[in-house]
């Protein structure tokens, strides 16, 4: 893709703001009771804007990006690595190339680029990536909640709802009290294990009697460094193995694909820096057989807009941790929240890019501050 609309960028503007969730969210890392992010916003000569959103959590947890840390990234070397033609995401990812890592920071604005280009063309961004489906599968994930009486009566209302697949957050010493319960109560049900990479190498022999559990797949038991540690599961369990943390690039996917390590793969396009390289991943794990989903950092209604669009991909080809805004927000900052239909499918939207436009008076009230940046 190129920018044959000729169109130079104006301006940047990073909005901070701070979303309350509806119940705090608990992992294997620690635990959110806010969304903290930046909306982030691509402005051309012409007045087109394209809209983007920071993933980071609050604290070094899943990564070791946070969204204070992401804000000196974008300040001092991202965003002064741009010009005002840089519009073309690829264009974009090579500008900031020389930057090792921060993924998240550079695909806040790599994906603002793809809404803005799609929006320029008149297209809804599923169709301007190749997307395949209208409608895309909705998972739930459920954190550890405080007892399981909670989480089994929230997994009921969920499955009402029509979600079509529960995973639930595990931790080392807490996975059988939370797998046995949930199978007993339901035997039948799509369900699926996060770990966060909470376990260890000496872990495999206990990991092994999760095979009792019939999950769809175990994601992430080791941590992100840990490939060959993985291969050697995927070889003794018979349970599948997805990889989450792990996954930075398209190399570390082709490498885990390789060596054994990946049967799944879960692509966040903020965990990899955007859109150019979760769809080069999609690539990669499509040609090897290697079926992905899309998670989710529990994104605001322009992050989920991003999620639903890029599901539409054909080597998607189980339910993602994509939900209703409902499902973590009591308001969205976006005018039309995204919803589920009674089966538990989330329907693409036939308008320009990720098809949402913001809910400004909102987002002023939860804004913490903005900061502009001319190119
Ligand atoms: O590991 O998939 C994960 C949320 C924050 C950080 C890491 C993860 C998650 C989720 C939530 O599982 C998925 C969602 O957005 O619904
Ligand atoms: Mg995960």
């Amino acid at each position: 893709m190129t920018a044959e609309h000729g169109e130079e960028l104006k301006r940047i503007v990073i909005h901070r703001i701070s979303l309350p969730l509806k119940h705090p969210f608990r992992t294997s890392f620690g635990v959110e009771d806010t969304k903290h992010t930046y909306i982030v916003e691509v402005e051309t000569r012409s007045g087109e804007v394209g809209y983007g959103e920071c993933v980071a959590g609050a604290f070094p947890g899943y990564s070791y990006e946070t969204i204070d840390v992401d804000l000196q990234i974008l300040d001092k070397y991202i965003i002064p690595s741009m010009e005002p033609d840089t519009t073309d995401p690829a264009k974009f990812v090579k500008s900031v190339d020389w930057i090792n890592g921060y993924n998240m920071a550079k695909a806040s604005i790599e994906m603002a680029l793809w809404d803005l280009n799609a929006r320029l063309a008149g297209e809804p961004l599923y169709k301007f990536i190749g997307g395949v489906r209208t409608k895309v599968s909705a998972g739930v994930s459920m954190g550890i909640q405080k007892n399981i009486n909670t989480l089994l009566k929230r997994i009921e209302k969920f499955l009402e709802r029509g979600y079509q697949r529960i995973k639930v957050k595990i931790k080392r010493g807490l996975e059988h009290d939370i797998l046995e319960s949930v199978r007993r109560e339901y035997p039948d049900i799509k369900l699926s294990a996060d770990a966060n990479g909470d376990y260890l190498k000496e872990d495999i022999p206990r990991l092994l009697e999760l095979d009792r559990y019939q999950l769809m797949y175990l994601e992430q038991p080791f941590p992100y460094w840990s490939i060959t540690t993985h291969a050697e599961l995927a070889e003794k369990m018979e349970t599948k193995i997805c990889l989450d943390e792990t996954i930075i690039n398209r190399y570390t996917a082709s490498e885990a694909i390789k060596i054994g390590a990946a049967e799944i793969i879960n692509i966040k396009p903020g965990r990899v820096g955007g859109f150019s390289e979760s769809i080069a991943i999609h690539n990669i794990s499509e040609r090897h057989d290697v079926p992905v989903w899309i998670g989710g950092m529990l994104e605001t209604g322009v992050g989920r807009g991003f999620n639903v669009s890029i599901a539409t991909l054909p080597n998607v080809r189980l339910p993602s941790d994509i939900s209703a805004s409902d499902r973590y927000f009591k308001r969205d900052v976006v005018t039309e929240p995204w919803s589920i239909d009674n089966s538990g499918w989330i329907h693409v939207r036939n308008k320009p890019g990720i098809g949402v436009e913001i809910d400004w008076p909102y987002l002023e009230k939860i804004r913490l501050w903005r900061k502009v940046y001319s190119l």
